[in-house]
């Protein structure tokens, strides 16, 4: 499946510096910063910086160093933020909505970690 990337969306806009953010951890192949709209106590956004729509068009087209920074900076971030599971303990979502049927709203790969409170089963 062929992909183009749009170049104005706010994750590119992100990353070009043009609109400020709340960075977690920069890596790099990534940036993680805070959502702005929270969902838990730890919810942070997880993106590469090169221009992949989706985890679809990632996992088909990324080098694998830029596959291995990103399953990396995901892992650190957990840590950083301090909802990695230990002893029976913690724990944490990963979430990438992909494409129409995902839900997406905006269309540069995201994951989102979203951790701190013990999550709700998922019914849909
Ligand atoms: P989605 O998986 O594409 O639905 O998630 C987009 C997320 O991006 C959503 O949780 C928004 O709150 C978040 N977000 C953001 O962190 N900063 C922004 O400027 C915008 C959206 I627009």
């Amino acid at each position: 499946m062929p992909y183009t990337y749009d170049d104005q969306n706010i994750f590119a806009k992100i990353l070009r510096g043009e609109i400020p953010n709340n960075t977690v951890l920069e890596t790099d192949h990534c940036l993680a910063f805070n959502d702005i709209q929270p969902q838990a106590p730890v919810h942070v956004l997880v993106i590469p910086k090169g221009p992949y729509v989706n985890y679809d068009h990632f996992a088909a087209a990324a080098s694998d160093a830029e596959v291995a920074d990103f399953t990396r900076t995901v892992g650190e971030v957990c840590r950083i933020t301090g909802v990695q599971p230990g002893d029976g303990g913690g724990g944490y979502r990963l979430i990438s909505n992909t494409g129409r049927d995902g839900v997406q709203e905006v269309p540069h790969l995201h994951v989102h970690i979203l951790g701190g409170r013990v999550m709700g089963r998922m019914v849909s």
